[in-house]
């Protein structure tokens, strides 16, 4: 087929494709096969958060939870973060380098962590003012005037089930709590326990406790030990007594932690005759702002919640859906006769997201929305008649978010109050939602919220919804439709997804497959958007004010493989948010390099937020990890191969690799025992503690390299440093074989063959890099031994990457057993969360993290499609699983894009296209066939690779 219509213009630009790309892949909205099947759909609203259905623009993300009565739409802007912009580097760290590096040497690992802990982390924010704040507070809280204010409202307490197990935060109206909280209960000491001692068990308290019964203090502890205190016989009395406790809790989880079996009175000594403490006490929050508490990262913040109140009705058929052929996600029921029908969008277009309300009898839509957020300090307002606003503030940053919810009706009233919009008797309703903050980037947040707000209201206001709809389609399906696949369909495709999840591993279902592999593209799509931050942990979706791990940007697996499917699942355009953290991170990263190393260039640890901190962070025994940056740029020349867009790789990924390359040029030091050049301090990640010479950080320095050394000759620059490359690289610690045949971890061959921890580490070289492959069979064999130690568990991502790395591999069964690993259910059948999906299929750690179910498509394209090595191999990890197919837009290194099918496992045509005219070499078992291409043109070959 030849294409003329792209061939006078630039290679550089994927999106200019995406004409020639709907032609050459036959995707057109109606053709697309089995376009139904691509719907997750329930029959019952959700309940928990992740039963939610996400949808989202990249920036404005929104979980639908579809209650009839009550409908929730939780919803986050991702620049609403706490914290503000800041250094986080330690400045003179670098000073201590030698010794933790001597110590390392010497083998004293734990004298070196402790030396880096103290002298070499990054700043935490308010580091140098917490300590005299908090003395200030503790003493104003433990003040007479502050006890008497407790007695005082000790008329007004109210009640509470304690223990909170998962800290007093899960109780309303102790969201996102830090501060002083007095607890109360009363107790009767039997006429037995009379001149008897008692021991009273509190278990676990957060932060520290200050303990009386009958107003006499009993004790106080502090940090997270467990509280027991003897109650002197002399203070209490039959019948009732009275306890209290002051809690001061500084920061994260507050209240009495332990289970409900720690919590307790007996008399000293017998713990058979003890009395339950737990269930219903009383409680008054005393002081609800402690100075805010130093930390490494800031935290990714929810926004706030749209609340849909509607008249109480007996209803029937519900479903509850999302459409990810179209981003769109519905609700219907029938009540009183009456269908409604709810669908939900988040338009990049238009910078809004909608919620349209329609119901097939005139008049029939009565409802009350309203505002509400977990922060503290929020507050709603009426903007007209038909807006109200929330306004929001993080407990510990400079940001401020603002969001309007507009009305827009057919037919009906609507009233808006400072507090809610109640509309009635309308035919039609639908609901416009924007929010923005004062975020510009890391270094200014100077933004003006509110005028954004009015601007994106301002800017859809005569448009009507089936306008804002189509062009929100329309933009999506342009990168949704680049990509298809089709591996056949059972019965179980009709199933409720929350059902299919269920049966997935008992009874074939290759269509739920493909639903997985076009819900990461969805999800992508709906997270990574030019313009705005990258993917995080939990893509754009969070619902805690201290959600796990902050919800930011871990860079020791997580944050890469959220971009890992770009690429070859055909969305590479939206990869720019990632590039474009990397070109924020190799500017703060220069300060780390040179502080923390005394070294050129950039460098990047494990985890960055929002103000793209650099500098090592949390604990010296998996904070100190020099590669963070390093591997970023891998991804930088990925996006060149699968591309070959020159001026990218000139002017936004050569810069930046070659500063994260000088970095190592400086920091490699000579391992003294072997004279290798080894990175040192560093970590296997969060394994194995501080080392000198971890596997991974040497695969990916050497991966940097030569990646660097191609780059400057593709470029024509910078040949000396080329050659300097090239000498460093065959210095480098190789990869070694150890004495279980395993490939090692560390430099030393110290593999604990029984451990199954879940990083992969030292399996880099696999996947994402290439050094061990099928041409290096001893090292494979070797890599293969350590998988098979490391096991077939983990969390979510841990699996998501041995399904990739089996891939690589060429393992399709193995690869196939950790896919169905990774779409087991997580929370359904134990009731215990594992590595899985929720009923949403979010990829489950446990708890909610995205990256698995970004690795988890990209799995799916390493087991049809691999183009790392010296061509493009079809079908090399085919599981026995699939053996049927048919893919299109599949994409391959050097510019190309596959369409194929096979039957019975045996391949059977493949089209490729050639968007850069490289020379192509397709390899489909043992055979191989070259080819040199013409930009736009495509070549097809039949199962043997024979030309039709
Ligand atoms: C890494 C992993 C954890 C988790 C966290 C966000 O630190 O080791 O399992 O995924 O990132």
């Amino acid at each position: 087929m030849k294409l003329n219509i792209l061939s006078q213009k630039s290679q550089s630009n994927a999106v200019k494709y995406i004409g020639l790309l709907a032609l050459f892949l036959g995707l057109q909205t109606s053709t697309i096969h089995a376009q139904s099947d691509l719907k997750l759909w329930y029959k019952q609203p959700a309940i928990k958060w992740t039963d939610a259905l996400p949808i989202g623009n990249g920036r404005l993300g929104g979980m639908i939870f579809g209650g009839v009565q009550e409908d929730r739409i939780q919803f986050n802007e991702n620049t609403f973060w706490t914290g503000g912009p800041r250094e986080y580097q330690r400045n003179g760290a670098y000073k201590y380098l030698p010794q933790i590096r001597q110590l390392l040497a010497e083998g004293k690992q734990k004298e070196a962590e402790s030396l880096a802990m103290k002298e070499f982390m990054g700043t935490k924010s308010h580091e140098f003012t917490y300590a005299a704040g908090s003395i200030v507070w503790v003493k104003k809280m433990r003040g007479a005037k502050a006890i008497s204010a407790y007695k005082l409202n000790s008329t007004k307490l109210k009640n509470i089930n304690l223990p909170t197990e998962q800290g007093w935060e899960v109780t309303p109206g102790f969201e996102g709590l830090d501060g002083a909280v007095w607890f109360t209960k009363t107790f009767d000491v039997p006429a037995s326990w009379k001149g008897k001692n008692l021991t009273l068990s509190l278990g676990r308290v957060r932060d520290v406790d200050f303990t009386y019964v009958n107003n006499k203090q009993v004790g106080t502890t502090g940090g997270t030990t467990y509280r027991k205190y003897i109650i002197p016989a002399k203070d209490l009395h039959a019948g009732k007594n009275t306890i209290s406790i002051q809690v001061l809790n500084f920061n994260d989880k507050g209240g009495l932690t332990s289970n409900a079996k720690e919590l307790k009175v007996y008399p000293e000594g017998d713990q058979n005759a003890a009395i339950t403490l737990s269930g219903e006490w009383k409680y008054f929050i005393q002081d609800a702002k402690p100075p805010a508490f130093p930390k490494y990262n800031a935290d990714y913040q929810p926004f706030g919640d749209v609340y849909l109140q509607f008249p109480k009705a007996d209803i029937s058929n519900y479903i509850r859906d999302l459409d990810i052929s179209n981003a769109t996600a519905h609700v219907t029921y029938k009540a009183n006769g009456v269908t409604y029908t709810r669908e939900y969008f988040s338009s990049a277009p238009d910078q809004v997201m909608a919620i349209h309300l329609t119901a097939d009898k005139p008049g029939s839509i009565s409802l009350k929305a309203l505002l509400k957020a977990l922060h503290t300090d929020r507050h709603t307002r009426k903007i007209d008649n038909n807006t109200l606003a929330l306004y929001v503030r993080p407990r510990d940053g400079v940001l401020q978010g603002v969001s309007y919810l507009k009305v827009k009706n057919i037919g009906g009233k609507v009233v808006a109050t400072d507090n809610n919009i109640t509309i009635s008797h309308a035919n039609e309703v639908t609901l416009y939602l924007t929010a923005a903050t004062n975020y510009k980037n890391y270094h200014d947040v100077s933004g003006n919220p509110e005028a954004i707000c009015k601007r994106q209201q301002a800017a859809i206001a005569t448009k009507s919804y089936a306008a804002i709809r189509d062009t929100h389609i329309a933009d999506y399906q342009k990168y949704f439709n680049t990509f298809s696949l089709d591996l056949g369909r059972t019965a179980s495709a009709d199933l409720p997804t929350d059902e299919r999840i269920l049966q997935f591993r008992n009874t074939p279902d290759p269509s739920f497959v493909t639903l997985y592999t076009q819900y990461g593209r969805y999800l992508f799509i709906s997270s990574s958007r030019p313009g705005n931050g990258p993917s995080n942990l939990q893509g754009i979706w969070n619902d805690l004010l201290t959600p796990p791990w902050g919800s930011k940007y871990t860079t020791n697996i997580n944050l890469q493989m959220n971009y890992w499917p770009a690429e070859p699942l055909n969305l590479s355009a939206l990869s720019e948010p990632f590039f474009s953290i990397v070109d924020d991170l190799a500017k703060t990263g220069k300060a780390t390099a040179k502080e923390h190393y005394n070294a050129p260039g950039w460098v990047l640890h494990h985890n960055t937020d929002l103000w793209r901190g650099t500098a090592p962070v949390n604990a010296s025994n998996h904070g100190i990890w020099q590669t963070g940056g390093a591997w970023l740029c891998h991804q930088l020349w990925e996006h060149y191969l699968f591309t070959q867009d020159i001026n990218f790789l000139r002017n936004r990924a050569y810069p930046e690799m070659k500063g994260a390359a000088e970095f190592f040029v400086h920091n490699l030091v000579k391992d003294p025992k072997t004279g290798y050049l080894i990175s040192s301090p560093s970590n296997s990640p969060e394994h194995g503690g501080l080392v000198a010479g971890p596997t991974m950080d040497h695969q990916i320095i050497r991966d940097l390299f030569k990646n660097c050394e191609a780059a400057a000759k593709a470029l024509e620059v910078d040949n000396k440093f080329a050659d300097t490359l090239k000498t460093m690289y065959k210095q480098i610690a190789p990869n070694k074989i150890g004495r279980a045949g395993q490939l090692q971890e560390w430099l030393e061959d110290k593999d604990d063959t029984t451990d199954t921890h879940r990083h992969v580490s030292h399996m880099w070289g696999v996947y994402p890099g290439n050094e061990i492959n099928m041409q290096t069979p001893e090292m494979l064999k070797a890599a293969t031994k350590s998988m098979q130690f490391r096991g077939d568990d983990g969390t979510g991502w841990s699996i998501a990457w041995k399904v990739n790395i089996w891939a690589r591999m060429h393992q399709g069964d193995h690869a196939w057993l950790m896919f169905t690993k990774l779409l087991s259910p997580a929370d359904v059948v134990t009731g215990k969360e594992k590595g899985g999906v929720y009923h949403n299929l979010f990829d489950a750690h446990p708890p909610f993290q995205i990256d698995g179910n970004f690795g988890g498509a990209a799995g799916i394209s390493e087991m049809l499609v691999q183009s790392q090595g010296e061509g493009i191999e079809l079908l090399p990890a085919l599981p026995t699983a699939l053996p049927n197919g048919n893919v299109k837009g599949l994409c391959a290194r050097g510019g190309f894009v596959l369409n194929f099918s096979w039957e019975n496992g045996v391949l059977k045509e493949v089209q490729v296209l050639s968007k850069t005219g490289a020379k192509c070499r397709l390899i489909y078992k043992d055979k191989t066939v070259n080819i040199s291409t013409q930009i736009g043109k495509s070549y097809t070959f039949n199962g043997d690779l024979k030309k039709l």
